[in-house]
């Protein structure tokens, strides 16, 4: 049986956990991006040998690309989309030719991903990312306060967001902004910015609704898959995180209907899936191991974390195994799923706590050592146990 190949993402030269730590945690190949480069530039030759020169030296590989990031201009389908589409494509022959051959990105307009809190205290003393809806909507409603929001949420979720805002402080005003507007490495794609900025380019997207969005994504695909194909290079889109709509933002990646459309659309085997069963794993009604099942020959990539939700929509970034994910379930059908591709499909440990030494050290959050040290462990002897049961 196929296992799946065992990677790390690692955020460059600049990032805390370093390629020999990633050794040690027993990965294999790396997951990373050219984070200098600006958004919707080309990545030359010369530039991605020298970051794979450098990740081979320490005895691992580059797996996969995570992320070469979409420009806002191909999301809307304005300004100059076009030629940041022929940049899109120059970045996988420059990839291909350099034998990089998974390219993950996402498609959520401004965001990547967002969450309330960054450091919310665990019961076993570690800290995990949280995402607070209420505290969510207090943004929207007082801080941003952004036209029209109070047309995006029923009376109750306003009056708990009007009595979370009550209880806030300056500090945590402040704190709350920085994480969903500058807090998280991929953030915002315009990097640090003011309310009133942010704002601004919230307001380009004005008259983009959900079925411009996904019209805007599929001509992307049909524009980028062929290239995708004749370069030999596997797409992987990774899932809106978290998947339902944010600040009145259409979102078109969040069910498995959603991903459905656009293998409909664009049927060639390249246009993959990133399976991130923490960003799915949010809405009760995705199914992850029947998703894995269904969409298992397009799964290029998988990103393995797991959320845990309660009834008001928060959620919070449980220990691997032990959140509303059937992890046990989802990886068998991985499994199946690598047998049937005949690949060893890359899997990271997504998200961990910050635990005993990551405490004291600085790390992109979500991106501690010791907390990825543990899920991949778990992971790998999950794995291990299916596999040597013959299930
Ligand atoms: C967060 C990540 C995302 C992901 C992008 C893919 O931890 O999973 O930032 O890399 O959405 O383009």
């Amino acid at each position: 049986m196929k296992r799946l190949e065992q990677t790390w993402r690692w955020y460059g030269p600049n990032d805390g956990v370093s390629l020999a730590d990633i050794k040690q945690a027993g990965a294999t190949g790396i997951v990373t991006a050219l984070h200098h480069i600006p958004n919707g530039e080309v990545w030359t030759i010369e530039e991605i040998n020298k970051r794979k020169s450098e990740i081979e030296a320490a005895g691992l590989s580059w797996s996969v690309v995570e992320s070469v990031p979409i420009h806002e201009d191909i999301k809307r389908a304005s300004g100059e989309y076009q030629k940041y589409i022929e940049n899109y494509k120059q970045c996988i022959r420059n990839l291909a030719h350099c034998d990089i051959r998974i390219v993950t990105y996402n498609f959520m307009p401004v965001l990547d991903w967002s969450r309330t809190e960054l450091a919310h205290p665990m019961p076993d003393g570690s800290t995990g990312l949280y995402f607070e809806k209420a505290a969510f909507a207090a943004f929207d409603l007082y801080i941003l306060g952004r036209p029209d929001a109070a047309n995006d949420y029923t009376e109750s979720e306003l009056q708990k967001a009007k009595d979370r805002y009550a209880q806030m402080s300056s500090d945590d005003i402040q704190k709350l902004t920085n994480n969903i507007i500058a807090g998280l490495p991929g953030g915002t794609t315009e990097g640090v910015l003011t309310l009133d900025k942010f704002q601004s380019i919230l307001d380009t997207y004005d008259n983009i609704d959900a079925d411009t969005l996904r019209h805007n994504l599929v001509y992307f695909l049909e524009q980028v898959t062929p290239v995708a194909v004749e370069e030999n290079v596997k797409l992987a889109i990774h899932p809106d995180d978290p998947p339902f709509p944010l600040l009145g933002l259409p979102r078109v990646l969040s069910t498995e209907s959603d991903v459905d459309y656009i293998f409909s659309k664009v049927q060639s085997l390249n246009n993959g899936l990133c399976f991130c069963t923490g960003s799915f794993g949010v809405r009760p009604d995705n199914n992850l191991p029947e998703m894995v099942q269904k969409f298992g020959d397009r799964i290029n990539f998988i990103h393995l974390r797991a959320t845990k939700r309660d009834s008001e929509g928060n959620f919070y970034e449980a220990d691997h195994l032990a959140g509303d994910v059937d992890m046990y379930a989802v990886m068998k059908n991985l499994l199946v799923a690598a047998d049937k591709q005949n690949v060893s499909i890359p899997m990271r440990p997504d998200h961990g706590h910050q635990m005993l030494d990551d405490m004291n050290k600085k790390t992109n959050p979500g991106y501690s050592a010791i907390g990825r040290l543990r899920g991949l462990a778990e992971l790998r002897g999950l794995e291990e146990g299916i596999i040597r049961s013959g299930k």
